[in-house]
């Protein structure tokens, strides 16, 4: 249980983790469950929003049906190698011809409400109101009546990516006009649509737009020439044009449709790597500053955080600058932006493990940031690289928004695990992975007194993952490209996602435990945590064994990255 140095005449001897790991079965005599792992039996509010989602691009195809104009996404996705096998959105799950099956899969599933975007380019091709697709509209029409019909209330996203090309033609965000031709499209979309839509949602994850599209450039429009700069730019201009758009929705419709109108914010949980460094809880602390702050503070609290702030000015002046490369908001646009939400909308996925890192020279929103982050070995892994299993996280989260923003009501608008490889509809991991995510939504709500008031599973179908083109799949649906017609199959975990919201009692996840101990919607996860392992590329899935070898994650010794003995 420890390492002996033999090449150094004291033979040191250094505890591995079985070392820990004894002391505590021993300090424990035995193996008590840990708290945050126990299961919680209990209920969500009556009027809990059970939805699933999905995005225009990732879904509908019809990229140049009856009059639709052209993204960046499908530029983007038509330039060689910008995504994976390049694959396209063209047809996608062909949902612009599918809105009956669509709606059949969804009646399925039980969800109360369904989370969907709406393509800007489809109803207003070239970005602007001068040229109205009364084809593109009636799509969404058809799609919010069949909704209904089926008692299934819709959420709406008004830019989940797909900026018109036309836009992004003249600047797109980098341009400040970019705010009043948001407020224009989204204007006509209450006006044509809000008698039928009670939860709007302004922008998705606009940290992806500003890093991923005008940063590193990994999405459209695939801008990487000023990672220093650009970013910040593309983050003041959403920031305002989401909240033109709900001064529009609160002076000019709220009154007569009645609905909330907000934003969804995405943000990674992180913890510092070892707990017992500062350093570490401070830079854990600056990955959620950044990640969710650099939107919700200024919507919020007002302006940007005083540690956003301080990071970048004081990197841009050292950098010889005469300022901050952040834009600084006027008192008046302080106070235009500062309270522009109805609730606050979170996406979250997954958890990471901080530690300070200077980066020198190099200037970016991660340099700004100085932070590396790992995961910890622990955390099973899953069709996508980015996202391990770590369920506490989602708890911490929701309790940071609680702590920080003000108590606002909160809907989860997207969480979800994804697969790749082989097709198995067998998809016990993702019963795995919602019933120990929502398990800690619920400790959330019930423990913590968070105002959690919806759910939402990320995804309805398996769809085109971005950049990852349709080799990740997070759908409860899987949907078969070969064949022409694209068949929605339905995955193991349609019955699952199902039980849980119709548990027998109504609107609950974990009704109480049946006569085997758990709760009979569980049974199914049981063994999903064996199979999770082999979820990644081939060789990707370890072996629980072959997992921290060299010491305690998170308190390692070294203060190094753990590191496999061999
Ligand atoms: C979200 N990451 O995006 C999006 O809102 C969805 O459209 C997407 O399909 C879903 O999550 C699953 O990825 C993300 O790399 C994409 O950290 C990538 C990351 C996070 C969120």
């Amino acid at each position: 249980m420890h390492h002996v140095d033999f090449t150094n005449p004291d033979r040191p001897r250094t505890p591995k983790y079985s070392a820990h790991f004894y002391y505590n079965v021993i300090k424990d005599n035995g193996f008590p469950m840990p708290d945050d792992e126990k299961m919680l039996y209990g209920h969500f509010r009556e009027d809990f929003m059970w939805s699933t989602a999905s995005s225009a691009y990732q879904i509908e195809g019809g990229w140049r049906a009856d009059g639709k104009g052209l993204s960046i996404w499908d530029k983007f996705a038509h330039s060689p190698s910008r995504i994976l096998n390049d694959d396209v959105g063209d047809i996608a799950c062909d949902s612009y011809n599918k809105i009956e099956e669509d709606v059949a899969i969804l009646k399925q599933l039980k969800v109360s409400h369904y989370r969907f975007s709406i393509s800007w380019p489809r109803v207003l091709p070239d970005g602007t109101i001068n040229h109205i697709n009364e084809a593109g509209i009636n799509y969404y029409q058809k799609l919010l009546n069949a909704l209904l019909a089926a008692n299934i209330q819709p959420q709406v996203t008004l830019y989940h990516w797909d900026l018109p090309q036309a836009i992004e033609d003249y600047g797109g965000f980098l341009n400040d006009s970019f705010v009043k031709l948001f407020r224009d499209y989204a204007d006509l979309m209450f006006d044509r649509l809000g008698s039928k839509v009670k939860i709007w949602i302004t922008f998705n994850e606009p940290i992806m737009v500003a890093n991923h599209g005008y940063g590193f450039g990994g999405f459209a429009p695939g801008i990487n020439s000023g990672p220093d700069t650009l970013p910040y730019i593309v983050g003041h201009n959403l920031i305002k044009a989401h909240a033109e758009a709900w001064h529009v929705y609160n002076d000019k419709y709220r009154a007569k449709q009645n609905g909330k109108i907000s934003i969804t914010l995405n943000s990674d949980w992180s913890e510092p790597r070892n707990p017992y460094r500062q350093e570490d809880y401070d830079a854990a602390r600056r990955v959620v500053e950044f990640y969710l702050g650099w939107f919700a503070h200024p919507i919020f609290n007002g302006d940007y955080s005083e540690i956003v702030k301080t990071r970048i000015r004081d990197r841009s002046l050292a950098a010889g600058l005469p300022h901050s490369r952040l834009p600084e908001f006027t008192p008046e646009e302080i106070k235009r932006v500062k309270g522009t939400h109805d609730f606050f909308g979170l996406n979250h996925y997954t958890s990471v493990l901080a530690f300070p890192v200077d980066y020198g020279d190099d200037a970016s929103f991660d340099a700004d940031k100085g932070v590396v982050t790992v995961s910890d070995r622990v955390w099973l892994d899953t069709g996508s690289v980015w996202l391990k299993v770590a369920p506490f996280g989602l708890r911490k989260l929701l309790n940071f928004i609680k702590e920080q923003y003000g108590n606002p009501p909160i809907i989860i608008t997207e969480n979800g695990v994804s697969e790749k490889g082989t097709v198995d509809l067998n998809d016990v991991h993702r019963n795995y992975y919602y019933e120990k995510y929502i398990n800690q939504v619920l400790k959330a709500y019930l423990l913590d007194g968070v105002d959690v008031r919806g759910y939402t599973a990320w995804s309805l179908m398996d769809n085109l993952e971005w950049a990852a083109g349709f080799s990740e799949r997070f759908g409860f649906f899987y949907v078969n490209r070969s064949d022409p017609n694209l068949p929605r199959v339905p995955k193991n975990s349609v019955n699952f996602y199902t039980k849980v919201i119709k548990s027998p009692t109504g609107s609950a996840a974990g009704s109480g435990p049946s006569a085997s101990g758990h709760p009979s919607w569980m049974e199914s996860s049981r063994v999903s945590a064996i199979k999770i392992w082999r979820l990644g590329e081939p060789g990707a899935g370890r072996d629980v064994s072959a997992v921290c070898r060299v010491c305690l994650p998170r308190v390692c010794t070294t203060g190094t990255l753990m590191v496999d003995i061999e």
